[in-house]
């Protein structure tokens, strides 16, 4: 049924349930001298590249063929319209390579017509960190879809991955692949309930009518939680402390350092926002949340053509309840003039979606491994990881 993934190092359909096989990686790596020098072969017409995404021209490429060509939901009314500056901000990380930025153009015109990229992250799983590549962004325009160029990029860029010395990876995808390690539900939380109605992607709820609605999902001008502020540079020691004594409770989490908390959650306007508690007496950090900013094109909509959304990052909760930390996030949001809220049911935040009027969504957003297992499938709840 799954022509290419069943020739790959990712847990199988026939090995769910079968506990003789150990947790960790499912192929050793090879000699680096072992590894394919030469890229894969394209169709004729087409030809790789490496996109270079410092650059303005690229960039605007890269982001064109994405807004008309990305994900879209099951009913097409909504596509990601991830912006230059976000792409930039997902694409170079510490210690990123530019040769995993992946592209295929046209070779007579030119033209970029597809696209996957991976980025690294040092991710821990129970006890061990594994260095590995998240894989993103993997496109192909429209016109060529069907005609298996998905495998040829997901091989390229892991032959270029391996040429790193790096052997496992980790992705997410809308689809049903072999095997998820755990499978997520998004659930929103109307900031705007009047616009997410009038462009179909909320529907006024049974006995309800507008007005009711509105005061709903009506929340205070400023934010409850005495000591919230805005991350600044200066928190990110006191943040790393938090969030890597946060993140070790969960059976998959990113092992992050303080080069990547300035990276991943230092603010940065319409990318990434990044709020903390700093304790008025003590001048303690004590809490955190953080959200990025993703917004989405909205499909042959007289009225609107975009929508603002906010996704739920990284959370952590010590001194202020979670339930009013997330409040508190909301209401800078809604401040920001974001439509929508989004958070998966990852980490502990089952416990604020649905008494802070989160609704579930349609869709699932399952979690992979590449070359490495894991024994038993997680429940949302155990994953620490939140992937852009
Ligand atoms: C997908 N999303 O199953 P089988 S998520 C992985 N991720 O293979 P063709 C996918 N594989 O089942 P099309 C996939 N979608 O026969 C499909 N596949 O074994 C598999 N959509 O290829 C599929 N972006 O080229 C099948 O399909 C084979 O022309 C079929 O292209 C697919 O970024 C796609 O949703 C997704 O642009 C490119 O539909 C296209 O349909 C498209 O005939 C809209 O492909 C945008 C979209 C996906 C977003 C994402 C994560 C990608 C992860 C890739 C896997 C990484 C593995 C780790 C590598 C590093 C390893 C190291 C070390
Ligand atoms: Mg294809």
């Amino acid at each position: 049924k799954h022509k290419f993934w069943e020739t790959q190092p990712v847990g199988q359909y026939k090995d769910v349930g079968n506990t003789s096989l150990p947790e960790g990686p499912i192929e050793l790596p090879t000699p680096l001298d072992e590894v394919k020098q030469e890229p894969y072969n394209l169709p004729a017409l087409y030809e790789w590249v490496t996109c270079d995404i410092d650059s303005e021209e690229t960039c605007n490429e890269v982001y064109s063929l994405l807004t008309n060509n990305y994900v879209e939901d099951d009913e097409n009314m909504f596509r990601f319209n991830y912006s230059k500056e976000f792409l930039r901000w997902a694409l170079r990380p510490p210690g990123y390579f530019k040769s995993w930025h992946i592209g295929v153009r046209v070779k007579a015109s030119k033209k970029l017509v597809a696209f996957i990229t991976g980025v690294p992250a040092k991710i821990r799983v129970r006890d061990e960190v594994v260095s590995m590549a998240e894989i993103n962004f993997l496109c192909v325009h429209k016109k060529l879809r069907s005609k298996r160029l998905a495998p040829v990029l997901i091989k390229e860029v892991t032959r270029r991955v391996h040429l790193e010395n790096i052997w496992q990876a980790a992705y997410t995808a809308g689809v049903v692949l072999p095997t998820p390690i755990t499978t997520c539900q998004y659930w929103h939380r109307s900031l705007n309930p009047k616009k997410l109605i009038d462009v179909g992607f909320s529907r006024l709820g049974a006995r309800m009518t507008m007005s009711r609605t509105i005061k709903l999902y009506k929340l205070p001008d400023s934010t409850i939680t005495p000591g919230f502020r805005k991350m600044e540079l200066r928190d990110v020691p006191a943040v790393t402390r938090l969030l890597r004594s946060y993140l070790a409770q969960f059976a998959v989490a990113p092992d992050f350092d303080e080069n990547d908390v300035e990276h991943w959650l230092l603010p940065e306007e319409n990318v990434v926002d990044s709020f903390l508690v700093e304790s008025p007496k003590t001048h303690e950090v004590t809490d955190f949340c953080s959200f990025y900013t993703l917004p989405s094109s909205i499909l042959g909509n007289q009225n609107y053509t975009m929508l603002k959304a906010a996704y739920s990052y990284y959370n952590v909760s010590t001194q202020t309840p979670l339930l009013q930390l997330m409040n508190d996030a909301l209401i800078v949001a809604k401040q920001n003039d974001y439509d929508v809220f989004n958070a998966l049911d990852v980490m502990h935040n089952e416990s604020f979606l649905k008494a802070l009027k989160f609704g579930p969504g349609d869709g699932q957003l399952h979690y992979y491994l590449y070359n490495y297992r894991i024994k038993n499938a997680l429940k949302p709840s155990e994953l620490g990881l939140v992937l852009l």
